[in-house]
């Protein structure tokens, strides 16, 4: 088992997305073990993105992240860093693939609606840095019929 970590991003919250789009975590099979909804500061918002601090983007970036509130969720389940990446699809939503998030509902490279974590790496300092009380342990009593 992984936890990974996802944020909806301001455009997603403000285009009333955050349902649909937990809504494929959830019928995927993975288990919700934090939620929390937050306006991100500038100290977390270039935390998060430090390791793109100095790329042209990265100002507007921290702009987007910080305009407006978001949704984070600690995400688990098997592979859940690769599947969650997976369901989210590619950067730019005008080369996302039909059938993930950004695929279906977006055509910007920035607004892009949602974060994954990219690695089990990653997703350990993210949950650290975004949810430092730690997540949700329980049992969810589907996975017995989730994997074999
Ligand atoms: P991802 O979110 O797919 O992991 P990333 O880590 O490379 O992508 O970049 C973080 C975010 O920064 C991305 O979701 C949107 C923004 N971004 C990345 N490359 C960009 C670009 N060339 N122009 C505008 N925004 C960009
Ligand atoms: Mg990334």
């Amino acid at each position: 088992m992984e936890t990974t970590f996802i944020f909806v991003k301001p455009d997603g919250v403000q285009r009333g997305l955050v349902g649909e789009i937990l809504n494929r975590f959830e019928r995927k099979g993975l288990q919700v073990v934090g939620a929390k909804m937050l306006r991100v500061d500038e100290d977390l918002a270039g935390k998060h993105y430090a390791e793109h601090e100095g790329k042209p983007f990265y100002p507007g970036l921290i702009k987007f992240i910080t305009s407006s509130p978001i949704m984070a969720f600690a995400i688990r389940g098997v592979d859940a860093v690769t599947v969650s990446r997976t369901l989210i699809g590619a950067t730019n939503g005008r080369k996302a693939d039909p059938g993930t998030i950004r695929g279906d509902f977006g055509l910007s490279g920035g607004f892009n609606m949602i974060h994954g974590s990219d690695s089990i790496e990653s997703a350990n300092r993210e949950l650290a840095l975004w949810f430092p009380e730690g997540t949700l342990e329980y049992d969810k009593s589907s996975n017995l019929w989730t994997y074999d």
